[in-house]
Order: structure tokens, then C-alpha cells, then sequence
């Protein structure tokens, strides 16, 4: 059977050198290729180059009849190597490698464990036959780096396992198992063995033996289908990726396997696939790959062990309490919850076995472990002597310093020696929480955001003398708890909320001055959150931000400006989705508000008394001056130390605070943007206001040396001149 190979030459040029990388061993007349490139196989240069070499060497190799190609270590292949991706591009590129395996005149078996992703599945799509053991996983996550597949994924999978479970892969990026693998047809087997080798070997001989006829992928003839499909599946994805690209042109590389030969659509893929790989939400999303990697890379904590984590206390059971306990029991630690009395513990367990509830509802915990949460995990009480055995006690009281401090002086004298004492103030300062005990070494921040067992973030807030170990301990915790843990220095508000402050500081002066809530809304939606600043301020309570303002107004700058106009809106019991208005104005419970005239009123009214002349700002402008306070202040906030490096701004306000994963974060946009232009506008703001707007240093020094927040992410350069 001929396959087309279009006008590519297939040979290894004789200088080729093999770095080894991939071995090349007999077993009887079977050819076992094993790639070797810990920690995840990825395809690099010299991956793609030894693989070619070997398979060339399997067709000319008479004693053998079959090969079978495994990973070393813990995977098959993950795919391409992604830290290959700035560079140029380098032959033998990865898709004439697949050909060149497909093209074997010999069966070549792919024997997976672990997983198979990206490019690795592609590989395994190239071969003629796939086996997979007890466990294993196949995916195409390509979109998740703003990409699709670019090795014949989108044009081999729907042709083996039909368009519509290409259509479920590849624009979603979610591997599935070997069962629903085998269902597909992806698999043509699922072996008992845990051994990929093995059971290669075993598949192997089955095939020798019986004659099984080799089936190439790229040969086999796609299913009929309504191009209807397609626009359905556009409309859908779109929706869901909400201005992320990679997923609908997954669709529409789909699209393409149904309407052209294998030829073309390998061409067409690879078009689409290289526009992707020079795209800013390419280069966003890699950086948030790394970046979630990065995180918990920190020097204070290298080479440090955790303490023990088992049993922890959570002091308060209102809603963030159950919720940081609820995580807790989900994930396997057993929890002392401490009330001031049993009624309060009643409300607290009821709303954790709601929460867990939940959880058994949608699959994430069985009815075994429920009932175990209840009848082993989970302890109540109402003396603060039940956490004397506690590994790590978490404070989710009231957010008041005093009350803090007394409960942490009650801790200093129950809790053991050696117990981690952690706080989950959103604002307070830390270091004088932990000074009022004798242990200020054991105190660290623990910054949960609520629901607490939902939300991705957790803010390891170091004070001026937690112990490296302490630290250590709050990243495992979010380990276990399965978060996002980001090192923060305490400030008030730490990273997120901080930078929050001051970017919704920005949103009240635009609307002060002449746009509306609902345009700063839209602009945001339209630039990838899920909702804007006041949707989500009527969603967490007006009420917050009127107290705030109380606190606020007495301290107030001569030259800083204020706005009380949702003032107006509290004052008539109006607090958002709870109320039923605020901003919006939701109907019958409805979560999705419309716009609440009397807003208009109560800024006509204001803008009068003010004396303020209304400015028409388009939406271009409304989203550089709230993008510009955000950088600006998430730029002090670097500069500060508050953050370690821009990455950690960056994954704070997207794992925390919705910014779209795929613009990277505001550091990554920043970069994008170019930091110079949004210094320039800064300092033009700065004519109407220079209270609020004075430039970040770290923004002036990084311009002035021509360097990016990527480059400090890269540890090129001090964060700061300004900082010792
Ligand atoms: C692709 O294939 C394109 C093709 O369609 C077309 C090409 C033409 N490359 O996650 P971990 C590193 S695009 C380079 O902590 P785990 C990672 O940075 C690719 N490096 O381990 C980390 O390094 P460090 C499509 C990679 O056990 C280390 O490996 N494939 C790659 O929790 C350990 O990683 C994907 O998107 C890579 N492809 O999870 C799969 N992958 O230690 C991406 C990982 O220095 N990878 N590294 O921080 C994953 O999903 C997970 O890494 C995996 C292991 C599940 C494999």
C-alpha cells in the first residue's frame, strides 16, 4: 500500500551523530525503541532525529518484523519540547518523523503507560498499531498552550476515531482513559500489564503471528458527516473559550480532515498551527505552562522539609472557615473545627456537609468517604484545648486585628510545639498577629479565597520571621489541598487584593468621570473575564465596600480623590445579588443582573455636585487606564518584594481574580503591550490625577533599560534598583 508523502526526502544525513537518547534493542524479531528523555520524553531535536535514525534502521533491519516504541520513566511522550518552541524550528520537523514511522513497511506498535499527550500522541497515532497498559492516559492538550496539533493530530485522530470525539478532544485539551481509548478505537488494545514493554512485546507477537493487516491512520477514509456539525461545535467552543482562539481552530482543523485529502490537510493543519505558535495568546499561555511550574521554585524553601501535616484546626466556621475545611476533608486531612458555641457549630457542620454534598453530587468525593468525614474526620468543638494535637491551625475569624490577636494569643497556649499557626486575613498585618506570641517563627499567612473549596488561589503570606519550614509547609498544604499556592509578603491587601484596590479605584474614576459601570463591565467581559469589576462587586456584597469606605474616608489624602457614589446605592439596603439589586438588578433570584437605572440618576447626580465634566472615553481607553493601574500597581508590588517576580502577579490575578489565562496575566499583557506606551499613558493620567497615578519605579527603570517584566520572570537583572 502506497501512502502519499507529498515532495519530503526521508533520509538521515550521514553526519548524523545519535545522541542515544533514543535506544534501539532486539527482543527476538521485535525492535524495541525506547525514548529517553526524562522528565516527560518531550520530542526535542535530538528526540526527532534519533527516532528518524531508528526507524530507518527498523525497515532495513531483516531480523526484525515488528516494532514497538515505549518511553523511559514515568510516561510514554508529553509531547513536543515546549522550551523548543522560541527557537527556530529545526528539521527533521515532527510531523515528517510521524510520516516516516506511518510510512514503515513493518507493523510499529506504540506501547503506552502513563500518559500520551500532545505531539507523543501523535506519535502514537503515526504508528500502525497502540497498545495501552492499566492507567494510562491519551490527550491532545496542544490548545491549552494557545496551539493545536501540529503533527497530524487533527487530521489522524478523526479519521481513526470519527469526528466527533475529535471534536471532544481536541478542543477541549482533556485526556481520557484507556477504556474510553479503546472505545474510540484509539487504542486497539488494553493490556493487564503494567509493564509497556511487555505488554508492546506481547501485542507484537500477536500481530506477527495472526498477520494482522497494518492500518495507517492517514489512509483510512472519514465518515460521512453534516458540515452543520461543525458550526454547532464553532458556536459552542467559542462560547466556552471566550476570545481563546486555539479551541475553535481546533474545530476548524476538524473541519478540514472532513473535506480534503491527507495531503492538504497536513498543509492546512500546519498553516494553522504556525499562526497559533506566533500569536501573543501562544506565547500567554506557554508563560502560565512555566509559570505554574515556577511557583513554588523558591530559594528560601529549596532543599527544606515540610512539617508534619495531618491534623488541622480551623478556628471560625462561617463560610470561609467551612469552606477551608471542607477542602481539608476532601483531601484527606482530618479537621478540629472551633466555635464560640454549639449553635455557631451547628450552622458551620451544616454548611460543610452542604459543601461536601456538593462535592459527592458531582463525582469529586463517593458516599464512603463522605460518611467517613463525618464519622472520623471531621471533630467539633468549642475548646481551643481540642487543638492540642494539631499540625497546623488556621484563624478564619472576624477581620478585626484585636479579635486576631486574642486568638492567637489562646493559640501561643494550646497549640504543640512545633504547630504551624496560620492566619487567613485578607488584609491584616501579619507580623503583628504573629508578634503577640512567643512563636512568631511558626506564624505565616494562609490567604484562602472564597469558596474556599472551590477556589484555585492560596496566598502563602511570609511575615518577617516565619521559619523556611513554616513556609514550606503552607505550599504543601495547597499541594495537598490541591491549589495554586503563590508566595506573597505582607502589605496590606498581600498581592491580589492590593493590586485589586487599585484597579477598581481606576473603574471608579472612569465611571465618575463620564462612563457607566455597565461599559466598564462590557469592556472587561469583552477582554476575557468572566464578569466585570461590578458585576463582582454585587456578587461579593456592597456592603463591603461601604465599610471599607468608612474606615477609609478619615484618612484620606487632601489630594486623593473619593467615590461614594455606590454609597447611594447602600444606603437604600441595596448590597448586590443578595439584595436582589445593586448595581443590577436581578429578578427572581436570576444570577445574571440588567442594569439598574437609578445607577444613571446617582451619577448625574454626583458628576453635579462635583462639578465634573464628563469625558466620553471609548473602550480602547476605558481598558488602558484600568489595564495601567493594574500594572502599576502589580509593578510596586514586585518592586516591593511583596511579590517575588511578575510570574507570581500574574498567576495571583488569574487563578484569583479572573483575568484571562490566556493573556498571561498583567504582566505577561504588559510585555505584550509594551511597557513603554503604558508608562507614557500613566504619566498623561497623571496630569488629571498625580495622587493616584505616580509611576511604578520598577515600570520607569525597566523602560529606561529597555528590559520586560519577562526578563526579571527569566532573572535577568535586580527586580529593582530601588529595593536593597
Ligand atoms: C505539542 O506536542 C505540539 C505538537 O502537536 C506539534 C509539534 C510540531 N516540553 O508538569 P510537571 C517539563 S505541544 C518540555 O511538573 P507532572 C515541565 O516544565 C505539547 N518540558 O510533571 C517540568 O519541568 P521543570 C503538548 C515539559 O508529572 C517537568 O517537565 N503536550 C513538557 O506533574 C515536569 O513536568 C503538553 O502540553 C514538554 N512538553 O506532569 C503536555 N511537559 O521540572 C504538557 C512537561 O523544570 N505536560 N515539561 O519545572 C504536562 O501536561 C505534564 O508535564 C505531564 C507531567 C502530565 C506530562
Amino acid at each position: 500500500m502506497g501512502i502519499e508523502r507529498g515532495d519530503r526526502e526521508f533520509c538521515v544525513s550521514s553526519s548524523f551523530k545519535s545522541s542515544g537518547q533514543v535506544s534501539y534493542e532486539l527482543h527476538d524479531d521485535v525492535a524495541v525503541m525506547t525514548v529517553n528523555n526524562a522528565p516527560v520524553n518531550a520530542l526535542s531535536l535530538a528526540i526527532r532525529q534519533d527516532l528518524q535514525a531508528n526507524i530507518e534502521r527498523f525497515d532495513s533491519d531483516a531480523s526484525a518484523k515488528a516494532a514497538v516504541i515505549v518511553g523511559a520513566g514515568k510516561v510514554f511522550i508529553a509531547g513536543a519540547d515546549i522550551r523548543e518552541f522560541k527557537l527556530p524550528a529545526i528539521e527533521p520537523h515532527l510531523p515528517d518523523v510521524i510520516d516516516r514511522i506511518e510510512e514503515c513497511t513493518k507493523p510499529v506498535i506504540a506501547a503506552i503507560h502513563g500518559v500520551a499527550l500532545g505531539g507523543g500522541l501523535e506519535v502514537a497515532l503515526g504508528c500502525h498499531f497502540r497498545v495501552g497498559v492499566k492507567g494510562a492516559k491519551v490527550g491532545l492538550p496542544e490548545v491549552h498552550l494557545g496551539i493545536i496539533p501540529g503533527a497530524g493530530g487533527t487530521q489522524r485522530l478523526p479519521r481513526l476515531a470519527g469526528y466527533e470525539k475529535a471534536l471532544e478532544m481536541i478542543p477541549s485539551g482533556a485526556p481520557i482513559g484507556t477504556s474510553d481509548a479503546k472505545a474510540a478505537g484509539i487504542l486497539d488494545h488494553v493490556s493487564e500489564e503494567s509493564d509497556a514493554v511487555a505488554a508492546g512485546l506481547a501485542f507484537a507477537r500477536s500481530v506477527i503471528d495472526e498477520g494482522t493487516p497494518m492500518r495507517r491512520c492517514s489512509q483510512l477514509v472519514p465518515a460521512a458527516v453534516d458540515a452543520k456539525m461543525f458550526e454547532a461545535a464553532k458556536l459552542a467552543v467559542a462560547k466556552r473559550a471566550r476570545g481563546q482562539m486555539s479551541p475553535v481552530v481546533g474545530v476548524e482543523a476538524v473541519e478540514v480532515a472532513s473535506q480534503t485529502s491527507f495531503a492538504e490537510g497536513m498543509e492546512k493543519e500546519r498553516e494553522m498551527f504556525m499562526a497559533l505558535k506566533n500569536s501573543a495568546q501562544h506565547r500567554a499561555l506557554s508563560h502560565a505552562f512555566f509559570s505554574d511550574r515556577a511557583l513554588g521554585k523558591l530559594p528560601e524553601i529549596e532543599g527544606v522539609a515540610p512539617r508534619q501535616l495531618k491534623a488541622i484546626g480551623v478556628i471560625g466556621g462561617g463560610t470561609m472557615g467551612a469552606g477551608i475545611a471542607t477542602s481539608a476533608l476532601m483531601n484527606g486531612l482530618s479537621v478540629t473545627l472551633i466555635e464560640r458555641d454549639e449553635e455557631a457549630l451547628g450552622r458551620a457542620k451544616a454548611t460543610i456537609a452542604a459543601n461536601i454534598g456538593g462535592a459527592v453530587k458531582k463525582g469529586k468525593l463517593s458516599a464512603d468517604q463522605e460518611v467517613r468525614i463525618f464519622e472520623e474526620a471531621l471533630k467539633l468543638s468549642t475548646d481551643y484545648g481540642s487543638l492540642s494535637n494539631a499540625d497546623l491551625v488556621i484563624e478564619a475569624v472576624f477581620e478585626d486585628i484585636e479579635v486576631k490577636k486574642q486568638v492567637f494569643k489562646q493559640l501561643d497556649a494550646v497549640c504543640k510545639a512545633g504547630a504551624v499557626l496560620a492566619t487567613n486575613t485578607s488584609y491584616l498585618d501579619v507580623d503583628a498577629i504573629a508578634a503577640v506570641t512567643e512563636r512568631p517563627e511558626d506564624v505565616i499567612g494562609l490567604h484562602f479565597f472564597s469558596p474556599a473549596h472551590i477556589m484555585k488561589l492560596l496566598e502563602v503570606v511570609v511575615a518577617e520571621k516565619t521559619a523556611p519550614d513554616v513556609i514550606a509547609t503552607g505550599f504543601q498544604l495547597g499541594k495537598i489541598m490541591r491549589k495554586v499556592a503563590v508566595r506573597a509578603g505582607v502589605c496590606d491587601g498581600f498581592i491580589g487584593n492590593r493590586i485589586l484596590a487599585s484597579y477598581r479605584t481606576a473603574a471608579d474614576a472612569i465611571v465618575m468621570d463620564g462612563s457607566t459601570p455597565f461599559d466598564v463591565d462590557e469592556v472587561m467581559l469583552e477582554f476575557g473575564f468572566a464578569m466585570g469589576p461590578y458585576a463582582v462587586a454585587d456578587l461579593a456584597g456592597l456592603d463591603i465596600g461601604w465599610a471599607t469606605r468608612k474606615r477609609k474616608a478619615p484618612t484620606l489624602a487632601p489630594n486623593e480623590r473619593f467615590f461614594t457614589f455606590p454609597d447611594r446605592l447602600c444606603e437604600q439596603g441595596w448590597f448586590g445579588q443578595k439584595t436582589g439589586k445593586g448595581f443590577y438588578i436581578y429578578e427572581n433570584g436570576a444570577r445574571k443582573g440588567v442594569p439598574n437605572p437609578t445607577v444613571f440618576e446617582v451619577l448625574a447626580e454626583e458628576r453635579k455636585q462635583k462639578k465634573i465634566t464628563e469625558q466620553n472615553l471609548s473602550k480602547e481607553q476605558i481598558l488602558e487606564r484600568y489595564m495601567a493601574a493594574m500594572v502599576n500597581e502589580a509593578a510596586k508590588v514586585v518592586e516591593e518584594g511583596i511579590a517575588l517576580r511578575p510570574l507570581d502577579v500574574d498567576m495571583t490575578l488569574i487563578y484569583g481574580y479572573g483575568f484571562p489565562r490566556w493573556r498571561g496575566g498583567p504582566m505577561q499583557y504588559a510585555d505584550e503591550v509594551g511597557l513603554e506606551k503604558i508608562l507614557n499613558n500613566i504619566r498623561e493620567y497623571a496630569r488629571e490625577d498625580d495622587y493616584f497615578w505616580q509611576p511604578a519605579k520598577l515600570l520607569e527603570e525597566l523602560v529606561e533599560s529597555g528590559r520586560t517584566f519577562a526578563d526579571l520572570n527569566a532573572g535577568k537583572g535586580s527586580q529593582s534598583a530601588t529595593k536593597t
